[in-house]
């Protein structure tokens, strides 16, 4: 404001000025181009630097991985293994519980047109391809066993699986086809063995890499705890497993 006003007055004096030197006896002489007007060039005010604020650098959190939630009616995630066949390599295992009738689909990398079982490599009787379930009906660890099958984890007593032990002579075919009748659950005995209970049912899907089992299964609850598990048995076992404990 203080230099507006500063501007105003020298305005004032110039113009008195030329007033002055017109005189009033030449009031039409010539024209008096008035000297352009004093612009208010404003001091250019400082612009403050920005005072540097002090951002903190962000805490690195520890955000644990959650655990899985391995009962039924959830999806678990497993990791990818290129050291195992494809078929066996769980990617992903989603179940669904509807009565006492539990359905698991395991997402493997690779299904291919055919599989070889009953390899002449192995002794008959052999435990040789499976995948299953290992079923802590009750949530109690003292009772039930380790997966049979691989000897993993505790207190399961049911498993259901699409299941292959060593018979006859080496053949091919789809999975659809080899274990249909292989499919099953099975109960845990005293004697840390396991008996067949009840006949299950396999869907393979190649187009989306999916082999859904399906079985009823005495005494499950929505809280019962799953251990997922595949095998294949040639000269090496190779396992892969979802929610071992
Ligand atoms: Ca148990």
């Amino acid at each position: 404001m203080k230099l507006i006003h500063k501007a105003i007055a020298i305005s004032a004096i110039v113009f008195s000025l030329l007033l002055s030197g017109c005189g009033s006896g030449q009031l039409f002489g010539p024209t008096i181009t008035p000297s352009p007007t004093i612009t208010n060039t404003p001091t250019s005010t400082p612009t403050p630097t920005p005072t540097a604020t002090f951002t903190p650098t962000a805490t690195a959190t520890f955000t644990p991985t959650p655990a899985p939630v391995c009962n039924p009616n959830t999806t678990v995630q497993g990791t990818i293994n290129n050291d195992i066949p494809g078929y066996i390599d769980i990617l992903s295992v989603s179940t669904t519980l509807d009565g006492k009738k539990l359905t698991v689909a395991f997402k493997v990398r690779e299904i291919p047109e055919e599989i070889t079982i009953d390899k002449d490599t192995l002794k008959k009787g052999y435990p040789e391809l499976a995948w299953g379930v290992a079923i802590d009906t009750d949530n109690n660890p003292d009772t039930g066993n380790a997966s049979f099958m691989i000897d993993s984890g505790y207190g399961y007593d049911n498993t259901l699986q699409a299941f292959n032990f060593k018979q006859g002579s080496e053949r091919s075919g789809t999975i659809q086809n080899i274990f249909r009748n292989k499919t099953a659950v099975w109960t845990a005995t005293k004697d840390k063995g396991i008996h067949m209970n009840a006949s299950g049912s396999i869907t393979v899907d190649q187009s989306t890499n999916t082999i859904t089992l399906s079985g009823n299964v005495k005494g499950i609850t929505a809280d019962s705890h799953l251990h997922f598990f595949t095998f294949s048995k040639d000269t090496n076992l190779l396992v892969d497993e979802v929610c071992q404990r």
